[in-house]
């Protein structure tokens, strides 16, 4: 009877122990609609389980550093680049260099690499319901989004939560040097109707002419267009920033092997299709494989800003940036 219960207990545990290993904890930052796409196609795939939990990109790097000493997920898939350079830098990911790395976008590789997977790449600007301007004129760049005339029309997200509002701070910062960009940032926020925590809220929110001028990453506005929703999406004309997009394997992440599978899956030009094939993103995705969606905004024809992901991705800046937003812009009165 002792030696049955011992083998009974062995056979359990191994069974645990590999149900275990074929299921993947997935921290995922682009829209819901992806996140939710990224299960069912990677079962099918690989008879691997994955369980998702959608957190704008700001809110998964504060989890991951809430469970550093006890990881829960095994990998962070999307969401801009600078909070996987940090979550690289504060040893909460590892670089993992997966077997498709040979065909991911050199360009790509050569500004982050070594640090997180970039796993696509696209721009901000501006996504307009000209309708709701009732004939002002739509704004050209980013000085306009300061002029009273668009008082209430504007939306944007909060940087406390999303990667997405962090970039349009390091991008104005990168523009314009920090005083000015802070200027310009309290301008915006005197003509703001109000902050989402997600990044792509504002064009949510301008698509169902509740503001005017959504800011944020063009490859969701025309998403949205694509939707039915009046809107025009466009880059300001002094330029602007973009974001590369990560993949990271997060460290210590309790189901490792079944976190490799699904970052090699990931990579390949079938799952990576995905998001455009089903109408939810439409960024420039990394592996060069992978066809570019004909909606996708192409980068070659707008004005981007030498991005400088080395500094913005680092903890003290981005701590700092954010916090001064935060005190000195956002109690603002408007
Ligand atoms: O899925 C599209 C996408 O725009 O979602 C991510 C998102 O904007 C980042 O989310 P937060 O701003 O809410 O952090 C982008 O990385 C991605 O391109």
């Amino acid at each position: 009877m002792k030696r049955l219960a011992i083998l009974l207990i062995a056979a359990s545990a191994l069974f645990l122990g590999q149900a275990q290993a074929q299921r993947v904890n997935l921290l995922c930052s682009p829209d819901l609609a992806w996140c939710e796409a990224l299960g069912p196609a990677f079962k099918e795939a690989t008879g691997i389980d994955l369980e998702f939990q959608r957190l704008s990109s700001n809110d998964a790097l504060a989890r991951l550093r809430a469970e550093a000493a006890n990881p829960i997920f095994d990998v962070w898939f999307g969401g801009t680049g600078d909070p996987h350079l940090i979550a690289y830098r504060e040893g909460l990911t590892e670089f993992y260099e997966p077997t498709v790395w040979d065909e991911i976008i050199q360009d790509l590789k050569d500004q982050v690499g070594g640090t997180y997977i970039p796993l696509y790449a696209g721009a901000l600007g501006f996504v307009v319901n000209e309708g709701v301007l009732e004939g002002k004129p739509m704004p050209a760049g980013w000085r306009d989004l300061t002029d009273p005339m668009y008082k209430g029309l504007l939306g944007m997200s909060d940087p406390n939560s999303s990667g997405t509002a962090y970039t349009v701070i390091a991008t104005l910062v990168q523009l314009f040097g920090e005083d000015e960009a802070f200027e310009i940032l309290a301008g915006m926020h005197q003509n703001m109707n109000q902050y989402t925590s997600s990044g792509s809220g504002p064009g949510q929110l301008a698509g169902r002419g509740e503001v005017a001028i959504g800011i944020q990453f063009m490859h969701d506005g025309v998403k949205f267009a694509a939707q039915g929703f009046p809107l025009t999406t466009y880059a300001p004309v002094e330029g602007t920033g973009y974001e590369i997009g990560g993949l990271s394997l997060i460290a210590n992440a309790p189901n490792r092997d079944a976190a490799i599978a699904f970052i090699e899956w990931a990579l390949t030009p079938e799952a990576q299709m995905i998001a455009a094939e089903q109408g939810d993103s439409y960024q420039i995705q990394s592996n060069r494989n992978t066809p570019v969606p004909e909606l996708a905004p192409d980068l070659t024809t707008i004005n981007l800003i030498d991005y400088d992901f080395d500094t913005y991705g680092t903890p003290e800046v981005k701590e700092r940036l954010v916090g001064r937003w935060t005190n000195e812009i956002f109690p603002q009165p408007r």
